[in-house]
């Protein structure tokens, strides 16, 4: 009989890190790997879908948090090698990315003239904030977007991160759940790999390898996922304070509750049916002042993989 679990995760990352090309991408991940998508609650969630797969293009930027159940079947890898088969309910919260950054210092520094106004604008933002920490206090893991090209570009990764920990980690210390570490679970995903930055990043510091069986496609293997991810922390030149986003995960996450997947939504294009790193690889086209198209088939890279891994870890944990 197949076990059914239920898992409620958020997506967590700073604006444009690529969490809506994720949730958009999931069923195309799934299907690759031999995964089903046997269920979802909204329509909202297939017209993600669809606007990437029929309108060849991306999502615009999230500008409500929206909230989608997705029913997924399929195999899962336990820690002793076994293969099972489950269903997974997944509660999934996709928020705009600015909600864990709001931008209520402005307020909270606008001078005594503008006091009048500033606090309540900075207390509704302070509010939003909190609730959100609520709905993240309450998931079972969290599902954290890196953006490499984020990071490199404007390096406020950690904005995002700084106040979200600390009032979740007060928040689970009051309902008297938080002694050294957060219990939640976290994935966290580098993603845009098939951005030329991210993957001649990866393939300059030795992290890229081609999947064995056709079409070839560049992958970072989940035992290097971890050290690619530090690497782009703390070796790469383009960096920023990137070491303080490592350095902050990992101390308010417990060790063995984290891991690491180099993620694409989209993929990479192939050349004469094979992956080929000389010829042109990227299927995505920037447009100015408008939602980036994407110019061929989506194959998107470790999309599913977070997934299985929360689930399987879940299932043995509720068997333990
Ligand atoms: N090359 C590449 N670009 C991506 C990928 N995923 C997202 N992007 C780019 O990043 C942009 C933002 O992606 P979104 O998924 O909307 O990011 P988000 O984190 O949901 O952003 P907010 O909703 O603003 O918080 C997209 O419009 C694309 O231009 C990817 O896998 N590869
Ligand atoms: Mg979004």
């Amino acid at each position: 009989m197949t076990e059914e679990l239920k898992a409620s995760i958020a997506l967590w990352g700073p604006p444009r890190s690529g969490k809506t090309a994720m949730l958009a991408a999931l069923p195309v991940a799934a299907n690759a790997q031999g995964w089903t998508v046997v269920g979802s609650s909204t329509g909202a969630f297939g017209d993600l879908t669809r606007t990437m797969i029929e309108e060849h293009k991306f999502n615009e930027a999230t500008r409500v948090a929206s909230d989608h159940t997705i029913v997924f079947r399929g195999d899962a890898r336990l820690s002793d090698g076994t293969i099972e088969r489950i269903m997974v309910r997944v509660s999934m919260r996709d928020v705009p990315g600015e909600a864990y950054n709001p931008p209520r210092r402005v307020a909270d520094y606008a001078g005594p003239q503008q006091s009048a106004a500033g606090p309540s604008a900075s207390g509704t933002l302070d509010k939003q904030l909190q609730d959100l920490v609520d709905h993240l206090a309450g998931c079972d893991a969290l599902v954290f977007t890196f953006d490499p090209t984020r990071q490199a570009s404007s390096g406020d990764t950690m904005t995002y991160l700084n106040d979200v920990l600390a009032r979740l980690a007060h928040t689970m210390q009051e309902k008297g759940n938080y002694t050294d570490y957060l219990p939640q679970r976290l994935a966290v995903c580098v993603t845009k790999y098939d951005d030329y930055d991210v993957f001649a990043k990866a393939r300059r510091a030795g992290f890229g390898t081609q999947d064995a069986q056709p079409p070839h496609l560049p992958r970072v293997r989940r035992e290097h996922a971890g050290e690619f991810f530090r690497w782009l922390c703390e070796d790469d030149p383009d960096t920023h304070n990137a070491a303080d986003v490592r350095a902050a995960l990992l101390a308010y996450f417990k060790p063995g509750r984290i891991d690491y997947f180099v993620v694409s939504a989209v993929g990479f294009g192939l050349h004469d049916g094979r992956f080929d790193p000389d010829h042109d690889f990227s299927i995505v086209e920037p447009v100015p002042d408008g939602v980036t198209k994407i110019t061929g088939k989506i194959r998107p890279v470790n999309v599913i993989e977070p997934f299985e891994w929360l689930a399987a870890r879940m299932l043995e944990e509720q068997r333990a």
